[in-house]
Formats: C-alpha cells, sequence, structure tokens
C-alpha cells in the first residue's frame, strides 16, 4: 500500500494537525457563541484536509499566504493554538497584538503572511512573493489557499497570469468547497472545475478530493517540486464542502441538507483515521492518546490567551507606521 511516500510518525503528524485544527477551531466557535470573541469566526470544519494536506508538502523556507479557511496551514507553519486563541480573543498575546479580533493574522518570521480580507488579493501577493523567491535562487517556493467564489474575481486571473508569464515558484490551492458565503458554485459561474481556468493561463490545472489528505498532499507535493525546479506555478482544485455557515452567525439554511449529509459521509479526518487503521498505524489507545494531547494542549491555550491583557490604547500605533 501507497502512504505517499510518508514514514509512520509523519502520518500520524498528519492526523494530529487534522484533528488540531478541528478542535481548535471547535473551541474557537464556543467561544463565539459565548460572546468572548469581537470578529467572524469562519470555520474549515469539513475541508481541514486542504490546509493541511497541501501544507504538508512544503518545506522550512517556504512561505505561505493564507485566506480566512486555513487553519490547517498557519498551525504547521508553527503558528501556536494559543497565539491563534489570544488572537481571536482581542489579547496582546495574539499575532495582531490585540488589533484584530478574527483571521487578519500571520507572521512573517515565519514564512505566514498575513490574510488580506479582500477575497483574491492574496493571490497577487502570492505571486509578488514568489517573484521574490525567485531571484533569491534558493529553491524556496511560495503558497496560497482561496476559494472557489475567489476564483471568480480580477485579483485571480491577473495574478495567476503574472505567475504564469513569469514562471515564478507559487503552488495555487483553491477550496471548492460549493458556496461562496450563500452562493452555490452554478450561480456565479459556468464551468463546473475550477481547475480549468488554468487552461487559460497556460499552467497546469489539477483536480483532488480536497476531501483525502493524502491526495491533496500528493498532488501538492508534485506542484511544489514542479515550482523548485523553475517550472512554474500550478492551480490545484480541490473538491470539498463548507460544512458550516459561511461564518458562525450564519445557520447555512440555504444550504440543502441532503449535500451535507452526502459530505458528512465523506469526513476528512474519519476517512483517514480508517485508513490509519487499516494500516495498523493507529488504534484506540493511540487515538485516545492524540486527543488527549490536543485537549491538554487546548486547556492550557485557552487559559495561557484569557491570562494575555487587552491591549493599551497608547501601543495602538506600535506596528502599524513603518519607522
Ligand atoms: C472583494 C470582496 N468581496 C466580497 C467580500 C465578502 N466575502 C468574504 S468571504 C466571501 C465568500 C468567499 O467565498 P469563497 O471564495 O468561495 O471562499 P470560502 O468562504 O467558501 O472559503 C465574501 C463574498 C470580500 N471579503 N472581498
Ligand atoms: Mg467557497
Amino acid at each position: 500500500m501507497d502512504h505517499s511516500g510518508l514514514t509512520r510518525d509523519q502520518l500520524l503528524d498528519v492526523y494530529y494537525h487534522l484533528r488540531l485544527t478541528r478542535t481548535l477551531e471547535e473551541r474557537i466557535g464556543i467561544l463565539y457563541r459565548q460572546g468572548r470573541i469581537f470578529g467572524g469566526v469562519y470555520l474549515s470544519t469539513g475541508q481541514e484536509a486542504v490546509s493541511v494536506g497541501a501544507a504538508y508538502a512544503l518545506g522550512p523556507g517556504d512561505i505561505i499566504v493564507p485566506s480566512h479557511r486555513d487553519m490547517g496551514a498557519h498551525l504547521l507553519r508553527g503558528i501556536q493554538s494559543r497565539e491563534i486563541l489570544a488572537q481571536y480573543l482581542g489579547r496582546v498575546g495574539g499575532l495582531s497584538r490585540g488589533r484584530d479580533g478574527n483571521v487578519h493574522y500571520g507572521d512573517i518570521q515565519r514564512g505566514d503572511v498575513a490574510f488580506i480580507s479582500s477575497m483574491a488579493d492574496g493571490i497577487p501577493v502570492a505571486t509578488g512573493v514568489a517573484l521574490a523567491l525567485k531571484r533569491q535562487g534558493k529553491g524556496r517556493v511560495a503558497m496560497t489557499w482561496f476559494g472557489e467564489g475567489a476564483s471568480s474575481r480580477g485579483d485571480f486571473h491577473e495574478g495567476i497570469n503574472l505567475a504564469a508569464v513569469l514562471r515564478v515558484p507559487v503552488v495555487f490551492v483553491c477550496n471548492n468547497n460549493q458556496y461562496a458565503y450563500s452562493t452555490p458554485l452554478s450561480r456565479q459561474t459556468r464551468i463546473p472545475d475550477i481547475a480549468a481556468r488554468a487552461g487559460g493561463y497556460g499552467i497546469p490545472g489539477t483536480i483532488v478530493d480536497g476531501n483525502d489528505v493524502l491526495a491533496v498532499y500528493d498532488t501538492a507535493r508534485e506542484a511544489v517540486e514542479r515550482a523548485r525546479r523553475g517550472e512554474g506555478p500550478s492551480l490545484i482544485e480541490c473538491k470539498t464542502m463548507r460544512m458550516r455557515g459561511h461564518s458562525e452567525h450564519d445557520d447555512a439554511s440555504y444550504v440543502p441538507r441532503q449535500l451535507l449529509e452526502e459530505w458528512r459521509a465523506k469526513d476528512p479526518i474519519q476517512g483517514f483515521e480508517a485508513r490509519l487503521r487499516e494500516w495498523g498505524i493507529l488504534d484506540e489507545a493511540g487515538e485516545a492518546r492524540i486527543a488527549k494531547r490536543i485537549a491538554d494542549e487546548l486547556e492550557a491555550a485557552v487559559a495561557w490567551a484569557e491570562a494575555s491583557p487587552f491591549p493599551e490604547g497608547k501601543d495602538v500605533e506600535q506596528g502599524v507606521y513603518s519607522t
């Protein structure tokens, strides 16, 4: 059986990151419903394999430009769950040091470019990052994530076209979760596959089962290797489903229940767990150990975040202007 060339420890690490992503986001959802979070909360529940699988294909020197549903990518880049919780709680310990109450965070030191809220604007930014990396000539690559809705915006087309023409080392990962807020795919584009858009720019476009973490990893690894070889960008379309509302204030009542049930049966974490068990890599005790490790980590993380103070008014300009 092919395990994507990953060792047993790496496979368990992938599993840990999938579960950490889900559990951390569930915790954030609870904090939101308790009224303790200031901004909106956009979860990746049911599509965690897109950010985890793709980010797992990166090396330490690579740079990510995630979007609002890519918690797994932040975690794999070394952002700590406690920093993310402090971010959502608006505390000084958060990545924007209390200046933002949700998703606009990253850390350039760790190769994580903060999310830009304007949909698809991460694409030209990732192209610029990749141009800088190409000029450095060290074989580093950039990877960016966005939704299928974002792929109908101008920045997507201009950014990908420029990346293709300049042959810069960037991987474009589209999470096609069927909805852009309340708009289903069929009402925002006539094409069924976002990957087809790659053809318009002369780059490879691949469709992958976005709920199969190893399939996402395999496809991303190929695209990353191609970029490292100097062969330019690729577009990967991960077919998945948004299992929550657009944000936690939205009950997604406009999404057919039947569709959600179909996708619930294809849950990426349960599916991967079943395979790990089949391969003899995970058993009940191992699963319980990982669950406990995550629960303990998040307990400590929430306590750490809550102990972190709110920012002081006098520091509001700190880090805002270039000095
Ligand atoms: C230019 C722009 N238009 C509208 C919005 C409001 N908005 C935020 S997320 C979103 C939907 C995005 O859908 P998609 O790209 O499919 O990503 P998903 O949320 O499904 O992951 C919209 C319309 C925005 N942030 N930026
Ligand atoms: Mg979408």
